[in-house]
């Protein structure tokens, strides 16, 4: 990223996280509530540790806003750990008298084992520290803030489970939401997110999210933990952010790269996904139609809005795999890095299964690809020059 970039710093049981976001336009209106929506969401879900018991992740604004708006300067916002005073010695900047014992037994599917032969450290909490998916709540407050870069121009990212284990949701957003975008059923978009918000599992089809709960609860009971695959969704996005020039500017090589970054990510597909292999072109690409009254359309959207790395102003949707943790309470067989001898894997607590948490991250580094692409698309250096710019842009080919 070289439009917007931004960083983040913080251990998992350390004082606080950070974030910094540099290259926002000045004058976007911006508040800490605005940020908190976005916080208290990733701490949902069923299947959470004990961990969300004690957070209440709210993000302090420390600079680059003044009365209200953004300056263009750096932002940087602060995420203090609540569970820190637990973890004062454990974690103490300063060496201290009586450290506590090392951990060493790696557990296969973390970055523990990895972690410790490549920083070459004797206690695998030097690992775990940084590599946990607690950093998340620092990039879910960073894309809450392009978030509502995105909102000044219409455009709105919502995700839903499709999947935890084996339970599927009878739901799809590539094939639903094309229908109710073509029959001008806007406001059923509406009551959908309400579904998706009130579930415990983010899920919209309610069946498949009274199963998943159990199947959480029995895969609890068996001190094992659980996966699954969630859509995230754009829409009302121009024509024509990323682009085919160059491999580093297609937005579907941004995007895959940005989702498959999320910590426990496996597969990212965009559109059909891995559902294009099978079917032959014309069951594939999404033709073209023209009316006076909507101008171009499509009816399907198997490209999930993205044609030769641009977006082609459909909905962008993007399917995400997420692996089970790998922190199983009855835990796996694993190697004592101290003595070599074979000893079951360092547990301690975790969730169950945070995919629906991960749904909001995703939501999160999309809406910082998307907004980067913005920038670069309509001059980022005030919101002003952006409306004046978007009402300029071009959303027809050239031929009349
Ligand atoms: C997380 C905080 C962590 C875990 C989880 C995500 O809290 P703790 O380690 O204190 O229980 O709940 O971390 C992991 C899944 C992981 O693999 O490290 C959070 O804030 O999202």
């Amino acid at each position: 990223m070289d439009k917007i970039r931004f960083l983040t710093a913080g251990e998992s049981h350390g004082r606080a996280l950070t974030a910094i976001i540099e290259g926002l336009p000045a004058g976007l209106e911006i508040s800490e509530q605005d940020i908190l929506t976005d916080l208290k969401r990733r701490q949902r879900g069923y299947g959470r540790g004990g961990r969300m018991q004690i957070e209440r992740d709210y993000a302090k604004i420390l600079s680059g806003v003044r009365y209200g708006k953004t300056l263009g300067s750096p932002i940087c916002l602060l995420i203090e750990n609540k569970d820190w005073p637990n973890w004062v010695e454990k974690m103490s900047v300063e060496p201290v008298i009586n450290p506590v014992q090392k951990l060493q037994m790696p557990r296969p599917g973390h970055a523990d084992y990895a972690g410790m032969v490549k920083y070459q450290h004797d206690d695998l909490r030097n690992i775990l520290e940084r590599s946990s998916a607690r950093e998340t709540a620092a990039r879910v407050a960073a894309g809450a803030v392009a978030r509502k870069l995105l909102s000044e121009f219409g455009i709105r990212i919502f995700g839903h489970v499709t999947q935890i284990g084996p339970v599927q949701s009878s739901f799809s957003a590539i094939v639903q939401l094309q229908n109710l975008m073509n029959t001008g059923a806007l406001d059923e978009i509406e009551r959908l997110l309400e579904r998706i918000e009130k579930s415990e599992t983010a899920c919209a089809d309610e069946m498949a999210d009274e199963k998943m709960k159990k199947l959480i609860d029995e895969t609890k009971q068996r001190g094992d933990t659980l996966g699954g695959q969630f859509e995230i969704v754009a829409i009302g996005l121009p024509i024509g952010l990323g682009s085919f020039t160059h491999w580093d500017r297609r937005l579907d090589g941004r995007i895959s790269w940005a989702m498959g970054a999320i910590n426990a990510m496996k597969c990212v597909e965009i559109g059909l996904g891995s559902g294009v292999a099978q079917r032959p072109g014309s069951q594939v690409h999404d033709e073209l139609f023209y009316e006076k009254s909507r101008g171009y359309y499509r009816k399907t959207n198997n490209a999930g809005g993205i044609e030769g790395g641009m977006s082609n102003g459909e909905p962008i949707v993007v399917r995400v795999s997420m692996k089970p943790l790998p922190t199983l309470s009855r835990p796996l067989m694993s190697v004592d890095c101290s003595d070599r001898s074979l000893k079951e894997a360092f547990s301690e607590r975790s969730d169950v299964c945070a995919v629906p948490a991960a749904v909001v991250v995703a939501e999160a580094v999309l809406a910082l690809v998307l907004a980067e692409e913005l920038c670069r698309k309509l001059g980022g250096d005030s919101i002003k020059e952006m409306h004046r710019n978007y009402k300029g842009l071009v959303v027809e080919p050239l031929g009349w």
